[in-house]
Order: C-alpha cells, then sequence, then structure tokens
C-alpha cells in the first residue's frame, strides 16, 4: 500500500513529490486543544478533521499531530499504554481514517506522533516486564539492582524532577524513567523490543501516515554499563531543554542518553520508510549541549531520518541576529550534510510571543524570517494568531512538570490552551463547555474568525509568507550563504540554479540602513518591505525586505 493519498480531488497529496519534507512547511497540532467535538471539553480526531480546511488554508505541507494513543495520560498522551489504538477521549481508528482522508483531499500529509524511548507504566509490556525478572519481556526496560546501601544504580536524573530510577517492589530492582516514573524507559538493546517498535511504525504506515515526529529521538539508547554521567561545568550550563532552576541542566548527559548504538537503530527506520516512498520522520533531539552534532548524525546520508527537530531556536532568549548567525555557522561545522526543521514555539514552551516580549511587528518578522530559511519548518497551532502565554492559576495546573518546580517555573500549560476560533463566546468555539485548561480572555481577540478576513491579520501574514515560500524553490530548497549579523541585522542570500535572493531583516527597534550586495535586485511581490533604492535602503524597527536579482540577458 502506497504511503500517499489515493484520493481523488483537485488539491489531493501529489504522488510525485517525494521530497516534500525538505524545506516543508508543518503545522503541529495539539489533540487536547484543538477541536472538541463530544462536548467533554477535550479535542479530539473528529474536531481536527472538521478544522482541516482552516489548516489547510494556511498553505502548510502536512500536519503532525501530537500523541492521541491509548493512555492514562499522566504525561497528557506522551504515555502510551497501546501504540495500536487511539484513546477513547480522542475517538477511534475509525476516527482516525476519516482525518487521514479528509487530510488528503485537502493536500495536508499526515504526521503522526511516535514516543517510542518510554511507555507507560500501563502498557501491557510494563505489566509483564515488572512482573518477575525471568518472564519473555523481562529486558524489555532498563532494569538494574540496587547499590549495596539501597540507593540508585548511578547518579542519572530525570528530566521531570528527582532521580531517574524508580525502585519496584516486585522485582526488588529499580527501573529506568527518564521523565515521569510512569514513563519507564523502553530497553532498544533489546532486539525484539526494536522489532516491536519497527512493527508499530509499519501499523501506521500501513493506514497510510506520512511521516512521524518521533520523540526524544537521542533517548532510545541508555549506556549498557550504567556509567554515571560527569557534573557539567557551570558555564557550559544552558535552560535550552530544561528551565535553568531544573538540576538535570548540572549534567552532562553522555550516557543516559546519545549512545551510538542509535545510529543501528535509525538506519533500521529508515529502511522501513523507505518502503514506503514519500514518508518521512523528523526527530526530536533535545541535548543542551551536542544537540547540532546529534543531527549531523541522524540525518547524514539517507541512513537515519529524513530531519531532526532542533532546539536553538527554542531558547528563552529572544533571537537575535547574531544567534541566528551562529546557530548556521555552527551546523556548517557540526552538521554539514544535516537537514534541521526550525521551530519558535511548541507544546512544551512558552509562547514566542510572550518568550521574547514581541510587538506585532516583531512577530510578522519572525514569522517571514523562519519562512525564509534553509531547513523545514513547524508552525505550533495557535502561533499564525499570534498568541500569547496564557497565565494559568496554580489550581488550574495540569502538567506535572509545572506542579513540581512551580512557581519558579510554571510548566507547559500556558502553551497548551485551547485554539480560538470565535471571539464571541467563553469557550472561543473550541468547546460547548469549560475546557481541560481555560481559554485565556485575552485571546479572543486573537481568533480566527476576527482575523481570516481582515487584510492586514498576523494570520493573513503568516498565509502570505507560506505560500511566498511555497511559490519560490530557492527558500524552500536553495542554498544559503554564509549569514551576516551587524548589530540588529541579519542579511544572508538564497541561491539556486535559477534565482537569488537577498534577505534581510531588521531583528530589533531602530531604523537600520541596509547597503544591497551587487546587482539589480526588486522586492520579492507581496512580501511588502521597504523599496530599494540604488545604493540601499533603510528597514524601520522589526521591518525586512527579501529582494530577487534581476537577470540580465547578454
Ligand atoms: O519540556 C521540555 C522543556 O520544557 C523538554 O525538555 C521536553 O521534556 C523534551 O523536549 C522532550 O519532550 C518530549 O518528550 C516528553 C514530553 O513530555 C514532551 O511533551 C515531548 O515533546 C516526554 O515524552
Amino acid at each position: 500500500m502506497s504511503a500517499i493519498a489515493t484520493s481523488a480531488g483537485p488539491d489531493a497529496v501529489p504522488a510525485t513529490d517525494l521530497d516534500w519534507w525538505r524545506g516543508g512547511v508543518i503545522y503541529q497540532i495539539y489533540p487536547r486543544s484543538f477541536q472538541d467535538s463530544t462536548g467533554d471539553g477535550i479535542g479530539d480526531l473528529a474536531g481536527i478533521a472538521a478544522r482541516l480546511p482552516y489548516v489547510a488554508s494556511i498553505g502548510v505541507d502536512a500536519i503532525w499531530i501530537s500523541p492521541f494513543f491509548t493512555s492514562p495520560m499522566k504525561d497528557f498522551g506522551y504515555d502510551v499504554s497501546d501504540y495500536r489504538d487511539v484513546d477513547p477521549m480522542f475517538g477511534t481508528l475509525d476516527d482516525f481514517d476519516h482525518l487521514v482522508t479528509e487530510a488528503h483531499r485537502l493536500g495536508l500529509r499526515v504526521m503522526i506522533d511516535l514516543v517510542l524511548s518510554h511507555t507507560s507504566n500501563e502498557h501491557e509490556w510494563f505489566k509483564e516486564s515488572r512482573s518477575s525478572r525471568t518472564n519473555d519481556r523481562a529486558d524489555w526496560y532498563v532494569w538494574a539492582d540496587a547499590k549495596p546501601d539501597g540507593t540508585p544504580p548511578n547518579n542519572w536524573l530525570s528530566i521531570f524532577g528527582g532521580p531517574a530510577w524508580h525502585w519496584d517492589a516486585k522485582r526488588l530492582q529499580y527501573y529506568m524513567h527518564n521523565f515521569l516514573a510512569s514513563q519507564p524507559d523502553l530497553n532498544l538493546h533489546a532486539p525484539a523490543v526494536q522489532d516491536e517498535l519497527l512493527d508499530t511504525t509499519r501499523f501506521w504506515l500501513e493506514k497510510g501516515v506520512d511521516g512521524f515526529r518521533l520523540d526524544t529521538i537521542n533517548f532510545y539508547f541508555a549506556d549498557k554499563d550504567l556509567r554515571d554521567n560527569p557534573a557539567l561545568a557551570p558555564e557550559r550550563r544552558n535552560a535550552s531543554i530544561a528551565p535553568a532552576v531544573n538540576p538535570y541542566n548540572y549534567q552532562e548527559h553522555i550516557y543516559s542518553k546519545n549512545q551510538p548504538e542509535n545510529l543501528d537503530f535509525l538506519k533500521r527506520f529508515r529502511d522501513l520508510l523507505d518502503e514506503y516512498p514519500g514518508s518521512a520522520a523528523v526527530g526530536e533531539v533535545g541535548d543542551a549541549q551536542l544537540g547540532m552534532e546529534l543531527l549531523g548524525q541522524y540525518t547524514k546520508d539517507g541512513q537515519g531520518v529524513q530531519m531532526c527537530y532542533a532546539f536553538d531556536f527554542l531558547a528563552p532568549e529572544r533571537l537575535r541576529a547574531e544567534r541566528v548567525s551562529s546557530v548556521f555557522a555552527h551546523m556548517k561545522e557540526a552538521a554539514p550534510d544535516g537537514w534541521a526543521c526550525w521551530a519558535f514555539s511548541n507544546h512544551d514552551v512558552t509562547r514566542h510571543m510572550t518568550r521574547w516580549g514581541l510587538t506585532d511587528l516583531g512577530a510578522r518578522m519572525y514569522a517571514t524570517l523562519i519562512c525564509s530559511l534553509r531547513g523545514s519548518i513547524c508552525l505550533f497551532q495557535g502561533e499564525e494568531l499570534g498568541l500569547s502565554e496564557a497565565e494559568i492559576a496554580f489550581e488550574d495546573l495540569q502538567d506535572p512538570y509545572g506542579i513540581e518546580f512551580w512557581p519558579e517555573f510554571k510548566g507547559r500549560d500556558g502553551c497548551r490552551t485551547p485554539m480560538v476560533w470565535e471571539a464571541s463566546n467563553v469557550n472561543a468555539g473550541f468547546s460547548d463547555v469549560r475546557p481541560w485548561l481555560p481559554v485565556a480572555p485575552e485571546h479572543l481577540a486573537n481568533a480566527v474568525a476576527v482575523q481570516d478576513g481582515r487584510e492586514g491579520s498576523l494570520l493573513n501574514h503568516y498565509r502570505r509568507v507560506v505560500s511566498m515560500r511555497n511559490e519560490m524553490p530557492v527558500l524552500r530548497r536553495g542554498d544559503q550563504t554564509e549569514l551576516t549579523a551587524t548589530g540588529d541585522l541579519l542579511t544572508f542570500i538564497r541561491t539556486d540554479g535559477t534565482d537569488r535572493v537577498f534577505c534581510a531583516f531588521n531583528m530589533g527597534e531602530a531604523p537600520i540602513e541596509v547597503a544591497l550586495p551587487l546587482g539589480n535586485w526588486v522586492p520579492v511581490e507581496g512580501i511588502g518591505g521597504t523599496e530599494p533604492g540604488l545604493a540601499g535602503l533603510v528597514l524601520d524597527g522589526w521591518d525586512y525586505a527579501l529582494l530577487r536579482a534581476v537577470r540580465t540577458t547578454t
């Protein structure tokens, strides 16, 4: 069976563009918060299917749906208890089939979120594994004896707080968990675990999905010898994957994750994908020190995943010209053949409007920037509306991560509040009842219905810059010269065999003069920005210009 839609329709996904993912734009949907169709205050698959025409209207290539599999929801679906079924809260497998058909009819590919590094402790595999030291699945998880004094086998830490080990009174052993104690890590050193995970992947490919977002792809293997992680020098700490108050930042995680054996597993994964032409995967690489090096290894030479999801632009500090330029310079060194997928917001971080203190003008500049860069892109639901981080009262908190570190770190609920479709009711057209997380009242003014038909809205700006990228192969797949940062000014040129586009971004408030490279340049149509004079142009605060080289015939 082909991984590409067979459904006819004017916009149906083109079977020929097997490389759609390269430079593509992916729209992330958090299913609990997109659209409730059953009146229980929680979004579901039927709700997503009903809203797909809106998603298609943005011009994106694909949707990535965060996990909707059977789960006790301790980590809101990132704790899977059955990989091959839909949690009743989200619907049924039939609802999923309908969603895929609808998406393909509208020209959207469907990527699902596979959480292969760990399961829920309610998964049947874990129940069996913990039942004895000799059962068939005894080695499916990372089990280890206590030290003679009863303490955990080594110093590994959980991202969500405390040690990465939980005592099991039945086996009289510890098991490892990189996240919650209710998310035991699978042991991918066991061949049977790999086989089972690949079979699961095939199950979804056979259902017609076009690809995967692979959760925590660098956490698949832990050191067989369970060696202690070394301490990390304080000056090398950074808060890109865990907040600064989290002691997880105090270690260099060279043994608890990032193991070389992963490359062999990813090769097996890729061989499977290659049986389904046109399918693609983006692996989430969470590592504060080695992220770019791993991205390079995992996306090299068609031997691993097609793209890695990078954390570089998710950092708390506002993204400045110098940082963009140094990230690409580092990529050239550490991952010269790699392919990144960039994002400013997702379901784990403070929305970038708030994180970076942006105005509407700033949001437009960043949207244009991400659509001009080399790589693929993930947009997070609501970012196109300019949603800010919602303030959640402690009594409304849902995220266990936030409950653990409150109030120094408030967790991830503030970016997970419902989509705002309409301004005319308090539940924003998301649900008929009070949703699982409250709609932020200040979000109502940003609702889709408010922005949809308004020419100058941020939503229409996103539509414009996504379609600019779609219409210009040089932006999607072309090369990119070295990026130059001069104060708040970022400049670079995108090139391919037929086109050259000079891109200039004023990433600050004060006007900046920009000298043009040699040649004749005309503004890219429909994008706005300043008209160039003969020698250059002036960019006002947060303004940008994309200029195309006029080809001279001799
Ligand atoms: O959430 C984070 C920072 O606030 C990250 O460190 C996050 O834990 C890391 O990126 C891994 O995230 C993924 O796996 C987690 C899940 O809770 C996240 O929602 C998911 O994106 C465990 O499955």
